[in-house]
């Protein structure tokens, strides 16, 4: 193992990082019923807002606001567990920002407005730039590089963006740029995208992440919450297309600085993506690379034992094969292939688990067979059951994706969920 010296620059240091974490997801269903989306689990021990956190703690930006609204019981506790080692007589902390009508009466409407109902806060911590994320992306980005970008091409904004697909672009805010990268055009969630010139079938999408000078950033919000016309105060809606013939709005592409092409960056905001998300990762090179010391994913984790795999008593093998099983599982007696465990699974005998993503304290009873499936936090299934076997009896008691995959909540079960 090596660490990697990082350049922890004057730049990430004069800025404060504010991660949007109150969304709904509403497009993941039951898992986010009783949670955000960013305290959804991934990739077998973490949850998906601890991505643009690393990424910021990674990139030296020790100053980070959490703002939260949206069910934040489990992702209030996550943070507070796990994102409190930070040192606070050094300035650096990671400080949860709930909804709590600091200028109105209202809860937090746009983007824009979480944002602007925070601006004292922001004002108290005096930074340069305001480096504003969303919660809920998955990704590596080293923050450092586009801040740069933002001060060397003088930008008032500057805006990260990806290539993707002209055919998924309708998704996003939809950019059109000059030969200097300055935004000329953007259009959120556009009907007819347009595709780059020199490449017909890519879009450049926002990745909704921005880099503000602060004065712009106050200016534009004030600006905005002042205006006589509608808005729905949200950043890729109203005030981005608003200033770019105003102001200078930049957009910085996210690369693989090896590669050179876009990089890996995900919304897993369905259940289908964080089904094929999570089982990617147990490829034998996943572009998304989890065993990465340079850069670690941080996240809170309970102390637990190792995953133990045991004969049961009749002496049948528990096995995982091209698999990744977390802390605290126990698999006795049974099969588990090309399938993530998260903590504390609990597999039991002649059963078989299956290209499934299984969340934390599962206990799945003897003689199940599991497929295609998406097992939520604290489910136990009882003996004897299939999932992912047969569709028209998965579709009378789960869930069923678009692609297949089911999914299983405690509720679905008739089980309370866990607490705590
Ligand atoms: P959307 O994907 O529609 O578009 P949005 O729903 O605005 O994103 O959420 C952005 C982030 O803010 C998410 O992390 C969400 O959790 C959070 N959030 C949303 N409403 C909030 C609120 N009221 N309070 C606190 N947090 C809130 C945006 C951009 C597009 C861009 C995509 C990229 O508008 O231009 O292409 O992100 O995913
Ligand atoms: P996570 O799995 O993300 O840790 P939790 O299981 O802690 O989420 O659930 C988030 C919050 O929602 C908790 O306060 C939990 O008690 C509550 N909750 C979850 N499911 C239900 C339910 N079916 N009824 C009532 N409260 C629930």
């Amino acid at each position: 193992m090596h660490t990697a010296k990082r350049f922890v620059s004057r730049l990430t240091r004069q800025t404060l990082a504010l991660v949007l974490a109150g969304g709904r997801g509403s497009r993941l269903h039951d898992l986010t019923k009783w949670r955000a989306k960013p305290a959804v689990p991934f990739g077998g021990k973490f949850r998906i807002i601890d991505f643009p956190l690393s990424n910021c703690i990674n990139s030296g930006i020790g100053q980070v606001g959490v703002v939260t609204q949206y069910k934040s019981h489990s992702l209030i506790r996550h943070i507070q567990r796990g994102w409190g080692f930070l040192r606070g007589e050094l300035d650096e902390f990671v400080e949860l920002l709930p909804a709590q009508q600091r200028i109105e009466t209202s809860w937090y409407e746009g983007t824009a407005d979480a944002v602007l109902q925070n601006l004292d806060i922001i004002r108290s911590h005096r930074p340069e730039y305001v480096l504003i994320l969303a919660g809920d992306h998955i990704y590596k980005m080293d923050y450092g590089t586009m801040l740069a970008a933002h001060v060397e091409s003088e930008a008032d904004i500057t805006v990260g963006c990806i290539e993707v697909p002209v055919e998924d672009a309708k998704g996003f805010g939809v950019m059109a740029v000059d030969e200097d990268l300055r935004i000329r055009e953007f259009e959120e969630k556009p009907e007819h995208p347009k595709p780059i010139p020199d490449q017909p079938g890519k879009a450049l999408a926002s990745m909704g992440i921005y880099v503000f000078s602060t004065h712009v950033l106050f200016d534009e919000l004030i600006r905005d919450h002042q205006s006589q016309s509608e808005s729905s105060h949200d950043f890729g809606k109203d005030i981005i297309p608003s200033v770019i013939n105003r102001l200078r709005v930049m957009a910085f592409p996210f690369k693989d600085p090896v590669a050179g092409k876009s990089a890996y960056w995900r919304d897993v905001g369905t259940i289908d993506a964080l089904w094929q998300a999570n089982l990617e990762l147990i490829g034998v090179s996943p572009e998304l690379n989890l065993y990465d010391s340079d850069w670690p994913i941080w996240t809170y984790q309970e102390q637990l034992p190792p995953a133990k795999f045991v004969f049961d008593d009749e002496n049948r093998r528990g096995t995982a094969v091209d698999s990744m099983v977390a802390g605290g599982c126990i698999v006795s007696g049974a099969l588990v292939r090309h399938s993530l465990l998260f903590s504390q699974v609990q597999v039991h005998s002649f059963s078989e688990v299956t290209d499934s993503v299984i969340f934390p304290d599962v206990d799945i009873g003897r003689n199940c067979r599991i497929n295609r499936a998406v097992i939520d936090r604290g489910c136990r299934i009882p003996e004897g059951t299939d999932i992912g076997v047969d569709e028209a009896e998965d579709r009378k008691r789960f869930h069923v994706s678009p692609k297949g995959v089911v999914l299983v909540t405690p509720e679905m079960l008739g089980q309370d969920y866990p607490h705590g």
